[in-house]
């Protein structure tokens, strides 16, 4: 349900309501603003930046990040000239949570956790691959008072390229990215869209910040192992505690492929089988195993794995922990093009009560003619360049991070002092 987690005699149709938005703020609405202050008003988006929830309501006092430029703690637009914490060129914030929802299925299996999403994204036409690209930021609140261990969070993709009855999915584990592509060379149109026909697409979601693994005052090395690390962030790079976990799994598959583990058309239905696919095993509590369809419980040789079609993109066989596997994708399983769902999954973490953790994503996008295989390789080199602008903090079209504190430190009181 949209909003914060707060009291349940708050959770009524018009609360959830007055929830159930998103704040869309432009960087260059607040810089307009805040370069006269006293003449041009706050955008109204600013305005409305919800950067406090209601303590009476059992809300948190702080919600959106705001620069506090009078440092009182408290987001003042008009007053103050506080103004919001964003990325890039636009951003888009929303507040979500399981608290407020009774799962129909399991209503016993409310975790209390609220999700900040960030989404933004760059004006810059001279970067194609920049100019396409969908950032996510999401930030995880335990606002239980459970300590959790073995956390997961997923995220369900359904990619529908064009014509939705052609498609692949794949993975690329060491670069933390997952992908659906066209399953063969030419997508038509049907059910009333125009598809992408001769101009091949790929669609992927990489992760360019995982989850902080907890402080152990160890710089935590790689590892191929289950649970390892091979794809993480700042293993073994010298600085102690800076690590975060790559992705732990992905599951993709056809819908109502008629495998015993799948989901279907009425997929998950319970807790459990959340988890189950979460933490890298069919719905049915299945191991993923490496080969055809991933689902092969007869199969005593069967190698478990992690990520499900990486093609030969995993070097150092990190998705199978280590042990040498070959060449896999759809097309070599046999297995037709076809609708595609996936989910990638992060963890586990420890998420103790009051905790917070973030990651953060990018959907990368490319098209190459006549070449669906092509278009991969080419979203591929786009997802590498979208990480290394990332991991500098700025590309030819601004930084990641708004820093507008040059413009704030300028702004003076009505009496002629400064903040
Ligand atoms: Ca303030
Ligand atoms: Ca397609
Ligand atoms: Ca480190
Ligand atoms: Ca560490």
């Amino acid at each position: 349900m949209p909003g914060p987690i707060g009291d349940s005699s708050y959770y009524t149709a018009p609360f959830n309501g007055s929830w159930d938005r998103v704040w869309k703020v432009n960087k260059a609405e607040i810089e307009e603003w805040l370069m006269n202050p006293r003449k041009v008003s706050p955008p109204q988006s600013v305005l409305d930046w919800p950067a406090h929830g209601d303590v009476s309501f059992g809300q948190a006092a702080n919600l959106a990040p705001f620069v506090d430029v009078d440092g009182d703690g408290q987001y003042d637009p008009i007053n103050d000239f506080d103004y919001p914490v964003i990325k890039g060129d636009q951003a888009v914030y929303f507040i979500f949570n399981d608290d407020a929802r009774i799962f129909s299925f399991a209503p016993e299996e409310k975790l209390g956790i609220e999700i900040h999403g960030m989404a933004y994204g760059f004006d810059c036409p001279e970067d194609t691959a920049l100019n396409h690209a969908l950032f996510m930021e999401y930030t995880l609140f335990n606002r239980s008072s459970e300590d959790y261990h073995d956390f997961h969070i997923g995220s369900w993709t359904d990619f529908d390229l064009g014509n939705a009855q052609d498609d692949y999915v794949g993975s690329d584990p060491l670069r933390n990215l997952v992908f659906g592509y066209n399953g063969d060379n030419y997508d038509q149109d049907g059910g009333g869209i125009t598809a992408y026909r001769n101009n091949l697409p790929a669609q992927g979601i990489r992760l360019l910040k995982g989850l902080s693994l907890a402080n152990d005052a160890t710089d935590n090395m790689p590892s191929v192992s289950f649970g390892g690390n091979y794809n993480g962030f700042g293993m073994g790079d010298g600085i102690v505690d800076n690590e975060q976990q790559g992705m732990h799994c992905f599951w993709g598959l056809g819908f109502n492929a008629g495998t015993p583990g799948d989901p279907g058309p009425d997929f998950l239905q319970n807790a459990q089988h959340h988890y189950n696919l979460m933490h890298g095993n069919w719905m049915n509590g299945v191991p993923m195993t490496y080969g055809g369809s991933g689902y092969d419980p007869s199969n005593p040789q069967a190698i478990e794995c992690r990520f499900m079609y990486p093609d030969s993109s995993d070097t150092v066989h990190m998705g199978t922990a280590g042990v040498a596997a070959p060449f896999w994708d759809e097309e070599s399983a046999e297995i037709l093009p076809g609708d595609r769902r996936g989910v990638f999954s992060l963890g586990p973490i420890n998420l103790d009560a009051g905790a917070s953790n973030s990651f953060e994503i990018v959907y990368v996008f490319a098209q190459k003619m006549n070449d669906r295989k092509g278009a991969v390789l080419k979203m591929k080199d786009y997802s590498d360049h979208l990480q290394e602008l990332f991991n500098a903090g700025t590309t030819s079209c601004g930084d990641f991070n708004v820093d507008l504190t040059y413009l704030a430190t300028g702004i003076q009181n009505t009496d002629g002092s400064t903040f």
